[in-house]
């Protein structure tokens, strides 16, 4: 745990300031939509300030039809607006043991929101994808110098690569979170949202649209933000993509004193990409016994979803561990165990609470 108290920035915890990274206090979950202000950041380098009036983006690489479009010109396209949960793939990294480098997020680099803007699909049509086209790189404002070990000499621009069948399925370019223009920290005046993805992949102040034939080998999906997957006897470092089935507890918080023989309302939020929870499971000894949670609202794919379980607590004073799990409907569930192959990301295994009884 942290050794000095946290700090806060507007009601969020600073985990860093240059670059700003920043932590919803997981315990303020309270609804379907995380209200902007409390939303996680995540920046590997200085906001870029951006003039939305002299902002372009282009497409290019693999299109019969490179162009560039302006801010005006992508608001009067085409709009849509869905729901979707961007988790940061370190998020809990703090709960890995032995301690690991890297931001230490606790349970708070998960938000959703609604995101308004314009599918990537329409900008890839009329560029005119070419046959042989395997993939899109979306490439921030935002750029610097590395300082891990195998760093390139010169700055390098946040970038990331999707296949080209994710980008044409539900890739939205968003210029509004929950009904307002994105604010600086979260990517203004542009950025992609890739729903069900481990949110790396959403990039932020959107310049570049790179259709290639080629896989992209950038930084942020080789020497980061990759863990290593087993094939047969080969075992190879593979980019993350989809977020992993997870869900996390709001209230009772760790250490949380509670009364004996009282009712306890356990909430919290669960996700998974490209599927719809359908249990979730809470047990308050550890894992021995489980029992259903409520599952609220309906489900909506990509986004996370609320869940609640009345606690009559026991009688008895002395500790409990609570622990959640979700299950979707294509049958995957949380495991048990940490992969140590996914290094310090992709952190979805269960997570126990404990509480004290008095
Ligand atoms: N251009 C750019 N896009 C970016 C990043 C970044 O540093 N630069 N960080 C990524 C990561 S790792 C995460 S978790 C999300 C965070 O989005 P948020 O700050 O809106 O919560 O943005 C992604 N997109
Ligand atoms: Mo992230």
């Amino acid at each position: 745990m942290q050794q000095n108290e946290p700090k806060f920035r507007d009601g969020k915890i600073v985990r860093s300031e240059e670059p700003l990274n920043l932590e919803m206090p997981f315990e303020k979950l309270d609804g379907f939509v995380t209200p902007t202000d409390s939303f996680y950041v995540r920046c590997h380098f200085p906001i870029p300030k951006i003039d939305k009036k002299n902002w372009r983006l282009r497409v290019e690489g693999e299109v019969e039809k490179p162009f560039e479009l302006n801010y005006d010109e992508l608001l009067k396209l085409e709009s849509r607006t869905i729901p979707a949960t961007l988790e940061c793939a370190g998020n809990s990294r703090n709960f890995l043991e032995p301690k690991v480098k890297g931001v230490a997020w606790g349970l708070g680099a998960v938000g959703n929101a609604e995101w308004t803007g314009v599918p990537l699909s329409i900008l890839l049509d009329r560029a005119g994808v070419k046959a042989g086209a395997l993939e899109v790189i979306l490439e921030g404002a935002d750029a610097g110098p590395l300082e891990e070990p195998k760093q390139p000499s010169g700055n390098v621009q946040f970038a990331r690569s999707i296949p080209i069948a994710k980008a044409r399925a539900d890739v939205l370019l968003a210029y509004r979170m929950n009904g307002e223009e994105l604010p600086p920290q979260n990517g203004f005046p542009v950025r992609a949202i890739v729903p069900g993805w481990y949110a790396v992949a959403s990039i932020k102040w959107l310049q570049r649209v790179i259709v290639t034939d080629k896989p992209f080998g950038g930084y942020y999906q080789t020497l980061d933000y990759a863990y290593w997957e087993k094939r047969g006897d080969l075992t190879e470092l593979v980019p993350i993509s989809e977020m992993q089935i997870k869900a996390e507890i709001a209230q009772p918080v760790a250490n949380e004193i509670l009364q004996a023989n009282s009712n306890v309302r356990v909430h919290g939020a669960a996700w998974t990409s490209e599927g719809e929870i359908v249990r979730v499971e809470i047990s308050v000894d550890g894992g021995g016994n489980w029992a259903e949670a409520k599952l609220i609202d309906q489900p909506t794919r990509n986004a996370w979803r609320l869940w609640e379980y009345d606690w009559r607590t026991p009688s008895k004073p002395g500790k409990q561990t609570l622990v959640v799990r979700a299950t979707d409907s294509r049958g995957r569930t949380q495991p048990v165990e940490r992969d140590p192959d996914r290094g310090t990301y992709m952190i979805n295994h269960l997570l126990p609470v404990e509480v004290e009884i008095r």
